[in-house]
């Protein structure tokens, strides 16, 4: 029986065609600047950005982690969803590594922040507090049922940053859904941000790599922070040819893992013990319930590998599925199917 692997896009292994442009790239010593694939892919992702500039960074973490280092000095403060993957997932890294202090604020189900709570939120000039620096979003958003962010919305945001004189940064690891998913182009959530990281192995299956993007003088400052976190990387531009052939062929076809991902909720909604609402899902990620006290989501993920389907738990009862590149329209037919079984064999 063929596995059925729904935890993550991170999970997606680099096509023949990535692995043809590794085997054949021309690479240089990219500490020095001279390595010809990172320079290639790093305009590339900058102009797809909108952005100025580029750094290709080893992770979405990374990018994430360097982005706030160099907005950020010691003891500012930066606002943030409680549900974003930056507090919830990155091991306080800002903190622990940059002394910067996270303000969370609560994230709506659609992952927006309310805009007055931002407000609110953004510190006076007083000698009791920190100074506010930056404020950070997320889109598509992650644990929040990867609902897409605007563009007006991100402008809103844009906007409020710079009345305070505050950075926004932008976590958009799955920008490329996000825009897929509103018919836009990614640029445009990206306008409104001063920095965006967005990630080549995740949906559009590079093996390694994200890419931060933003003017000039940030990346500049970025650059200098990678180095110093044991980022610069050498002949990485056996990593950045993946990437490019990422940008170039793996973009367009994410609207497939979003059609997917649709088809996994109607077909997850009609299974008894299960629930979600499939006009949440927008993007290629999946959250759904299990609605029997008996069963908790980790049990029920054991289950569901020993027949073939892996999944994420995510809380106590709550699962996650990741639509992606291996994910074919007769595997997600094949997924519930299996998910049935489980279900009326548990019942
Ligand atoms: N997310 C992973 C896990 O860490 C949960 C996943 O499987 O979804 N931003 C967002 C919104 C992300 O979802 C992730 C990865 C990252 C940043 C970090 O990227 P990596 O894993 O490359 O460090």
């Amino acid at each position: 029986m063929d596995m059925i692997d729904l935890r993550s896009d991170t999970i997606t292994r680099p096509t023949a065609a990535m692995r043809k442009a590794m085997a054949e790239a021309d690479v240089g010593d990219d500490v020095f600047g001279e390595d010809p694939t990172v320079n290639r892919l790093e305009t590339m992702a900058a102009r797809r950005m909108g952005k100025a500039a580029a750094l290709l960074v080893a992770s979405g973490t990374m990018g994430n982690l360097v982005a706030l280092l160099a907005h950020c000095g010691r003891g500012d403060e930066i606002l943030l969803g409680d549900q974003s993957h930056i507090f919830f997932y990155e091991q306080g890294g800002a903190s622990a590594l940059g002394g910067i202090h996270p303000r969370t604020l609560p994230n709506a189900a659609d992952g927006t922040i309310d805009l007055e709570k931002i407000a609110a939120a953004i510190r006076p000039d007083d000698v009791h507090f920190p100074h506010s620096r930056l404020i950070i979003l997320e889109n598509t958003h992650n644990r929040c049922d990867g609902t897409p962010l605007t563009v007006d919305y991100t402008a809103a945001v844009g906007d409020l940053a710079r009345r305070h004189g505050l950075a926004l940064h932008l976590d958009g690891a799955r920008i490329f859904n996000a825009a897929a998913a509103l018919g836009v182009d990614a640029a445009e959530l990206a306008a409104p941000a001063d920095s965006i990281t967005f990630c080549l192995s995740k949906g559009l299956a590079a093996p390694v790599g994200s890419v931060l993007c933003g003017d000039v003088d940030f990346i500049r400052r970025a650059r200098r922070v990678r180095k110093s976190l044991g980022g610069g990387m050498r002949q990485a531009g056996i990593i950045a040819a993946a990437g490019i052939v990422a940008l170039t062929e793996m973009v367009d076809r994410l609207i497939e893992d979003h059609a997917h991902a649709r088809a996994l909720a109607v077909g997850l909604a009609e299974i008894p013990g299960l629930s979600i609402d499939p006009d949440r899902v927008a993007s290629s990620i999946v959250y759904f319930r299990v609605v029997r006290p008996e069963t908790n989501a980790a049990t029920l993920a054991a289950r569901l590998a020993d027949a073939g389907v892996r999944v994420l738990p995510t809380a106590a009862d709550q699962l996650r599925a990741v639509m992606n590149y291996h994910v074919t329209t007769q595997d997600v037919q094949l997924a519930l199917g299996r998910i049935q079984q489980v279900m009326r064999q548990d019942a």
